[in-house]
Parts: C-alpha cells; sequence; structure tokens
C-alpha cells in the first residue's frame, strides 16, 4: 500500500479545526492527511510541535472522535515530535512513525494504526545525538511494506537512513552539503512506476525552493554510502544549535498571538540581541550592545543563550511561560559541560539587561493589547 505524504512547510500545516486538540501548547500540529482505520475517510494524525508533550492522537474524519491517543515518549519531553504514516508491517493498515525532537535522542518508534501497538523501536543515528530526528515512511525496497526514512536532526549533517521494520538499515547516506550542520527533514512522495520519492529540506531554509526530490534509488546507489555500522558521521555535532529553536519558536508565538509587524520585529530583536549580548560576554570579539560583566571563566555560552532566550521570550509572551520553561529545561538537561550554572547568571543578565533598556524606551512596548480601533495594533 503506497500513500501521498507531501512534504509541507510549518505554515502549511496549519488546521485551525484541530487548534484546540492539545489543551496549552505552543506552535502548530503536524497533520498528515491518511485514512487511519480504513473506513474510506481520511483521519487526521496530529502531535504538538515543538514545546508541546509526546501526545499523538488520530482523529477520526468521519466522526471527529479520538481513534487513538498515546504518548510516544516520556510526558515530559517537549521537543516536539516528527510525524510520519505508511503501513511498515504490510497489514494494509497504515502505522504511525514518531521522531522524537529537539532535546531528544534520534529516537524512532513506530505503532499500529489499528490499535496503537508498538512495531519499531530504536535510534536512528547516534544515541548521544540531542538534535531530534525526522521521519516519513515509503516502501524504498519494494517488498510491500512501507519502510522508514529518518533525517538527522539539529546539528548534524544531512544524513539519511532508511530502516524496514525489522529495524535492518536498508539505505544510508548523506544528501547535499554535508558539512551543513542543520540536520535535514525527509517526506516522501509515492510514485507508482518507479518507487517513492524521497522529498528533503534542509530546516530553517525559506520555503518554496527548499524542496527537493529524488529517487528513492539515491538511497541505495548515487552519492556515496555511509559505513552502516559507523555510529556516527565524522565531525558530527552533538549539541543542537540552541539559537535557531528559540528564534523558531518566537516566530510561532508571534504568529499565534497574531503579533502586530512593529512588536513583532521588536521581540525578535529583543531576544536575538540579548542572546548576542550573553554569548558575546562569554565569548568575546565584539562590541555588546550593553555593557556585561565579565563572565566567569569556563562560563557555557550555550546555557546563556538558553537562559537568554527563555528570560526575553517569557517577558514577551507572558502567557507562554510554562511551554518556555519546559523547552528551557529540556535544553538545559542535554547539555553535559560544565559551566552551565554559570551561562545561566550571564544569560539572565543579558535578558535583564535588554528588557529594562527597552521598557525605559517604551514602557508599553511589551505589551499587547487586542483590539480594532485605528490606534490600536
Ligand atoms: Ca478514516
Ligand atoms: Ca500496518
Ligand atoms: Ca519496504
Amino acid at each position: 500500500m503506497t500513500y501521498y505524504l507531501k512534504l509541507l512547510t510549518l505554515e502549511e500545516r496549519e488546521v485551525p479545526a484541530v487548534s484546540q486538540l492539545f489543551a496549552n501548547f505552543i506552535g502548530e500540529v503536524t497533520d498528515l492527511p491518511i485514512d487511519v482505520n480504513d473506513d474510506g475517510v481520511v483521519d487526521l494524525v496530529a502531535a504538538p510541535m515543538v514545546g508541546g508533550g509526546p501526545h499523538i492522537k488520530v482523529i477520526d474524519g468521519k466522526t471527529g472522535a479520538e481513534w487513538l491517543s498515546f504518548f510516544a515518549y516520556a510526558p515530559e519531553f517537549h521537543g516536539g515530535i516528527s510525524l510520519g504514516v505508511g503501513d511498515i508491517n504490510g497489514d494494509g493498515r497504515a502505522d504511525i512513525i514518531t521522531g522524537a525532537g529537539i532535546g531528544g535522542g534520534p529516537h524512532v518508534q513506530a505503532f499500529s494504526g489499528v490499535d496503537g501497538s508498538e512495531l519499531f523501536n530504536g535510534f536512528a543515528f547516534d544515541s548521544n545525538l540531542r538534535g531530534g530526528v525526522f521521519v516519513a515512511s515509503g516502501d524504498f525496497d519494494n517488498d510491500g511494506r512501507d519502510d522508514i526514512v529518518t533525517g538527522a536532526g539539529d546539528g548534524s549533517g544531512p544524513h539519511v537512513r532508511c530502516f524496514n521494520v525489522e529495524g535492518n538499515l536498508i539505505g544510508n547516506t548523506m544528501i547535499g552539503d554535508v558539512n551543513s550542520r542543520r540536520g535535514i527533514r525527509v517526506g516522501c512522495q509515492a510514485n507508482d512506476s518507479s518507487g517513492p520519492v524521497l522529498l528533503t529540506a534542509i530546516p530553517g531554509e525559506s520555503r518554496g525552493q527548499s524542496y527537493r526530490g529524488f529517487s528513492g534509488q539515491l538511497l541505495n546507489s548515487d552519492v556515496p554510502n555511509i559505513d552502516p555500522n559507523s555510529s556516527s558521521m565524522p565531525n558530527e555535532a552533538t549539541k543542537p544549535n540552541v539559537v535557531t529553536i528559540w528564534n523558531d519558536l518566537a516566530l510561532r508565538a508571534i504568529r499565534a498571538e497574531k503579533t502586530a509587524p512593529p512588536r513583532a520585529a521588536l521581540a525578535l530583536a529583543i531576544v536575538h540581541t540579548a542572546i548576542f549580548d550573553a554569548v558575546n560576554a562569554i565569548e568575546g570579539g565584539y562590541e555588546s550592545y550593553l555593557p556585561q560583566a565579565e563572565a566567569p571563566r569556563g562560563a557555557s555560552s550555550a546555557a546563556a543563550a538558553i537562559e537568554t532566550a527563555f528570560r526575553t521570550m517569557s517577558s514577551l509572551f507572558p502567557t507562554r511561560v510554562e511551554d518556555f520553561q519546559k523547552l528551557r529545561d529540556t535544553q538545559l538537561g542535554t547539555l553535559s559541560e560544565p559551566g552551565n550554572a554559570d551561562g545561566i547568571v550571564v544569560g539572565a543578565a543579558a535578558a535583564a539587561g535588554i528588557l529594562t533598556n527597552r521598557a525605559s524606551d517604551q514602557p508599553t512596548a511589551m505589551l499587547y493589547t487586542p483590539g480594532s480601533e485605528p490606534s490600536q495594533l
């Protein structure tokens, strides 16, 4: 059985009707138009994006009732979920494939669309990575069962691997710039004549030109394969880029709250200027925006960036503090190096500095009051 899975941008994934599926989550749900319960009506497979819990829901398209509802990972994980759908065990019914998001290892699982039972559970890449993993599904070895295709998460090269339901590696390659450390999104488009088309995108690239289609054969032939036995890629980074994740979260918060453009620009400027000041206080090399205290030797700049982003975002979007706190804790938990505590102090100071600085300039700039009058934004 083949499914048509289109790789969608975050904007295209917005499904207003399901915006209330998950209480207290930030961002959009991921949805895939698939008939999971095989009654001829498209159902909805949904999971919160980064900031939400690992809660997977399958909604019956005919009745609107929950067909399946389960946690794919530990409930306290809030890094978001990558979703794929395919019939990986060949019983004719769609199954649900999940990849842990930001802060998680490249942990891939698959669940039966019939009853939610576990079909697959493994790490697609080095289990020490913490950039998550992207997943999709298609029958790449043409055995009648869909396979699990995985793309490395943030902080890793454009590394793509494909597994069958037994966990055997059936495809392993790099696609695109091997020096990139932004990971690679994967998708799959069914193509009856020559097998599935592998779709790839580099996370964070501008939409429209980001998606590239490749013959599924590419997984096995067109570019040099990586030694399947190697547990990690050369030069593969082990830390996700914390700044791009917070930027993504800021953009989603702005969109979700319909923040007016001038204030959205101000909010992004505040967040990024504060992060710059925090990291620069530790690593030096540039003139800071606001004077910063000398950072303790060995302070973690990653921890500083996380704390700065958390504090500025919490001030700018106060209703979302709980979600931001979860992401902060998740990210800090992935940093094993010493210097986290010092980094947090540096980050807190940088955030407080710019918030105070901007508040005195424009005391109402941080407040957004919805309204329809000409003077209201
Ligand atoms: Ca259905
Ligand atoms: Ca199945
Ligand atoms: Ca297959």
